[in-house]
């Protein structure tokens, strides 16, 4: 049995979110944006979970996308959404920063899905259709479609990092994994690094021979290759330039009292992105007198995420904590040195926060890319403000100019981030028109094409 649909993505969540009752509105985010005018032209269709559990919904269509919703149990959502994928996969592919947990009873629940969003893919493919499967939560998804369906081209594309071999070895189902993904004809990474982490283990693990990228597996090749994603460059360096968006970006810096320096923070509140780290080290700034009271304000947005895993109830404890104390010691009366923000808001109002910052701080232990230190590039046509970001984002190998920081060096951050503060506009802007250049060059129209142009080729 086949579909119609000659290109498919899956993932596991759709690209809407529901609104009231019936309603659907697109989600936030680089991807959709990405792949809707390809779904456009390619008469495509996209499965994956509507985020609500225990629910059959009927495929729909929805802002010109056909969406094809996969059902989860309740139970489902605990042991592979937030078990197995968030609790094992997610520490284990981000350095250990967290503890994995190894169980087999997420392992089991892990599997089961998986085979549901194949057999459901396999159900909606045309003869011979492109079918893209992202991320982490779905590993399995390529060798289990092939199986059902042979005749597709099957692409695999990791948001997240892959890890070295030798973390990735403690993974119980590691060989499982890696079988699971050479299922696929092209496996994508943000980072080159990625890759050869990948053939690596394909050699050492399963004894597979390789030529360059191409990995030999039973009479067909495999290519692991990088393709750094991006962000939709054009659209935030248009919206900034609305008058409605730089007023209100004066107004944010008004409310925080005019301090001559605003610095920003913006993650989902995950112990990856290194949020505690940059905040001790801004605590430091102010302890040791080198921020004066009210010189500098820091806004950290830290939208909530994954509220029901341990770690992120011990992280949101601990950043609520440390933000408590910092403010508690450095505050004054009708002014606080943090705004610490667990909430999240639109895109109009996030573009005007990156227009009111003057340093942009993004220091994740491990990233896989980071969206966000490209969207602060993407929005300061003016050339003005400073990005901070870690070696350890993805986005590093790309955007040079930044002032890079080790996250876990607390020294170097406060020295980076009192470079940033104290550049000259000259230098601040030299920095900055060669960060928008490559941003602008390599957007994620460039990562959808240049993935399915060599799927294509394939
Ligand atoms: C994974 C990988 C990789 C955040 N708060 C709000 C909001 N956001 C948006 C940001 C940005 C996105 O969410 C976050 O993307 P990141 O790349 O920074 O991080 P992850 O969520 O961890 O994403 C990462 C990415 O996948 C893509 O491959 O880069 O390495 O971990 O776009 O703007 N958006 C809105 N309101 C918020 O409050 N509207």
């Amino acid at each position: 049995m086949h579909g119609t649909s000659s290109f498919l993505i899956v993932a596991n969540r759709l690209p809407v979110d529901r609104v009231g009752e019936k309603e659907w509105r697109r989600s936030p985010g680089g991807l959709v944006t990405a792949i809707a005018p390809v779904m456009q032209r390619r008469n495509g269709a996209w499965l994956g979970w509507t985020g609500a559990a225990e629910e059959e919904l009927k495929p729909f269509d929805d802002d010109g996308m056909h969406l094809i919703p996969v059902p989860m149990s309740a139970l489902e959502v605990e042991l592979y959404y937030e078990g197995f994928s968030n609790a094992t996969l997610w520490p284990l592919y981000h350095d250990v920063v967290a503890a994995p947990v190894y169980s087999r009873v997420l392992w089991d629940a892990y599997r089961a899905v998986n085979d549901r969003f194949a057999r459901a893919a396999a159900d909606a493919a045309a003869p011979g259709a492109v079918v893209w499967v992202q991320d982490y939560q779905l590993q399995l998804v390529p060798a289990m479609l092939r199986r059902l369906r042979p005749d597709l081209k099957i692409g695999f594309f990791l948001h997240i990092p892959f890890p070295p071999a030798e973390l990735f070895w403690q993974l119980p189902w590691r060989n499982e994994i890696l079988e699971g993904l050479l299922g696929a004809d092209l496996v994508g990474f943000q980072r080159p690094g990625g890759a050869s982490n990948f053939i690596r283990l394909c050699r050492r693990l399963l004894g597979l021979q390789n030529h360059r990228n191409e990995i030999l597996v039973d009479g067909r090749t495999v290519r692991a290759d990088a393709f750094p994603i991006s962000v939709d460059f054009g659209e935030l360096d248009q919206m900034v330039r609305e008058p409605r968006i730089q007023a209100r970006a004066k107004e944010i810096r008004a409310e925080l009292g005019d301090p001559e320096h605003v610095l920003l923070g913006v993650d989902r509140l995950d112990y990856t992105k290194g949020i505690g780290q940059r905040l001790k080290a801004f605590g430091e700034l102010l302890g040791d007198g080198t921020v004066k009271p009210g010189e500098a304000a820091f806004v950290q947005v830290a939208t909530p995420t994954r509220e029901r895993v341990a770690e992120y109830i011990r992280l949101r404890n601990d950043i609520e904590l440390k933000v408590g104390r910092i403010n508690g010691e450095h505050g004054m009366l009708g002014s606080q040195p943090i705004t610490y923000l667990h909430q999240s808001y639109s895109k109009a109002e996030l573009a005007a926060l990156y227009c009111a910052a003057d340093v942009m701080v993004v220091t994740p232990l491990r990233d896989g890319m980071n969206l966000v230190a490209k969207e602060y590039v993407s929005c300061r046509h003016d050339l003005r403000g400073a990005l901070v970001l870690s070696e350890f984002a993805g986005a590093a190998d790309e955007l040079r100019q930044a002032f890079l920081v080790n996250p876990y060096d607390i020294e170097g951050m406060k020295r980076a981030m009192i470079a940033a503060m104290r550049a000259t506009p000259h230098e601040l802007g030299r920095r900055m028109r060669s960060l928008r250049r490559r941003v602008a060059t390599h957007n994620v129209d460039k990562w959808a094409s240049d993935f399915l142009t060599a799927l294509d080729a394939h």
